[in-house]
């Protein structure tokens, strides 16, 4: 049977390296984006003549079933969300429908069309929030710290509900924190490597941050994706922490991502505490054992590498397309 994969968040950061994958793989792959009067295609504009695109909204049941009705997919990776951790505080209304009963509308839709399609939830390590242990793994109970945390743990809890109610195969991936030069400029790996390079390159000379002790396991987005597959292709639906099983601060990144262009971070990381969260999650550190022996799942790309990688793509884009002075004083106020 052809193997079809219908893909939710497709324009963000993940669904553009699962969209590359599963082509690659011979899938043919449709992907739901929302109506909106802007463009939101830079991620996936390589891939427009490869992939089926459909509108549909995760706040809109009708449109749900229609398109899985419409696309008969047989796998779909629910990667859709408000995924901004400090958004969720101002928005945590829209972030538990978006990204918690989102999830249930996905689900209520597969059962209403076809019981038989699989579905991947994008859980996340923020559930672990205020952690009971280091490392985490899938047993670790869940301290959520933020209503995006609170609202990815409806969503990962319901996930197993419908696989236990239901008979779905339906699997929740605990990823942690995965990054690449398409990250969103608000998050803070992001953050670093678009303000290194415009220090660099003078169109700045300060890098307002927030905690900078912050501990996170971070990975690179394009090998994360391969374990969202390798979960569907297993003979049994069960949850799975990705994760590279190191971790490192906000201070690290910032480090090394001066020095790749030959700065030393202190002379222009200022802290500005209006960046600092209501709650913080301290420390996350995966134990990626599980997915590793089951899923035979490993991490390419070191984080040295990866923040690398990132400086520059950043350095390449501002060189050839510089941003206005504007446009950075809008993003280091807003995130
Ligand atoms: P991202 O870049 O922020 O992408 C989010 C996607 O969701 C975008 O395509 C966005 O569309 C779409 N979306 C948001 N609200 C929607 C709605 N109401 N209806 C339809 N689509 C909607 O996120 P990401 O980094 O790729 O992450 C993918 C998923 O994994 C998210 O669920 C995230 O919470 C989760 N996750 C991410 C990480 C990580 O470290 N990256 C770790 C764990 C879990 P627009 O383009 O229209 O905004
Ligand atoms: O990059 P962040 O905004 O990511 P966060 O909050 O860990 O969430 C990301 O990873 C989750 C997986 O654990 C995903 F589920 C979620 O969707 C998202 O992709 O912040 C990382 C750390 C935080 O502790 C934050 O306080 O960096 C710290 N930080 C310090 N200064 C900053 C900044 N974060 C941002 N965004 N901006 C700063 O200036």
């Amino acid at each position: 049977m052809d193997q079809i994969a219908f893909i939710t968040g497709i324009t963000g950061q993940d669904g553009s390296y699962l969209a590359e994958f599963l082509l690659d793989k011979g899938y043919r792959v449709v992907g739901m984006t929302r109506r909106s009067s802007t463009d939101s295609m830079e991620r996936i504009e390589h891939l427009q003549t490869r992939i089926e695109l459909l509108q549909g909204d995760l706040l809109d049941q009708a449109s749900l079933v229609a398109a899985i009705q419409a696309v008969k997919p047989t796998e779909i990776y629910n990667l859709a969300a408000m995924s901004f951790v400090p958004t969720s505080w101002n928005q945590p209304v829209l972030t538990a429908e978006f990204t918690g009963l989102g999830v249930t509308r996905m689900l209520e839709a597969v059962r209403q069309v076809d019981p038989a399609i699989k579905f991947y939830q994008a859980s996340s390590s923020e559930m672990f929030g205020k952690v009971r242990e280091v490392p985490q793994n899938e047993l670790t109970p869940f301290h959520p710290r933020s209503p995006y945390g609170v609202a990815k743990a409806y969503g990962h809890f319901l996930t197993v509900n419908y696989r236990e109610s239901y008979g779905l195969f339906a699997v929740s991936g605990i990823l942690f924190n995965h990054e690449s030069p398409r990250r969103g400029l608000e998050f803070v790996t992001r953050k670093v490597t678009d303000g290194v390079a415009r220090i660099s390159l003078g169109l700045t000379n300060v890098l307002r941050m927030g905690n900078l002790d912050a501990r996170r396991d971070w990975g690179f987005a394009g090998d994360y994706v391969r374990a969202m597959w390798a979960m569907l292709q297993q003979p049994v639906a069960c949850d799975y922490v990705v994760a590279t099983g190191i971790d490192h601060s906000v201070r690290d990144v910032c480090q090394i991502a001066f020095e790749r262009v030959g700065l030393d971070y202190e002379k222009y990381v200022v802290l500005d505490e209006h960046l600092l969260r209501p709650a913080e999650v301290d420390h996350l550190l995966g134990d990626p054992t599980k997915a590793r022996q089951e899923l035979g799942w490993q991490p390419t790309v070191s984080f040295e590498d990866l923040i690398c990688m990132m400086v520059d793509a950043d350095m390449e884009r501002l060189r050839n397309h510089p941003v206005r002075h504007a446009d950075v004083a809008f993003a280091s106020a807003h995130s």
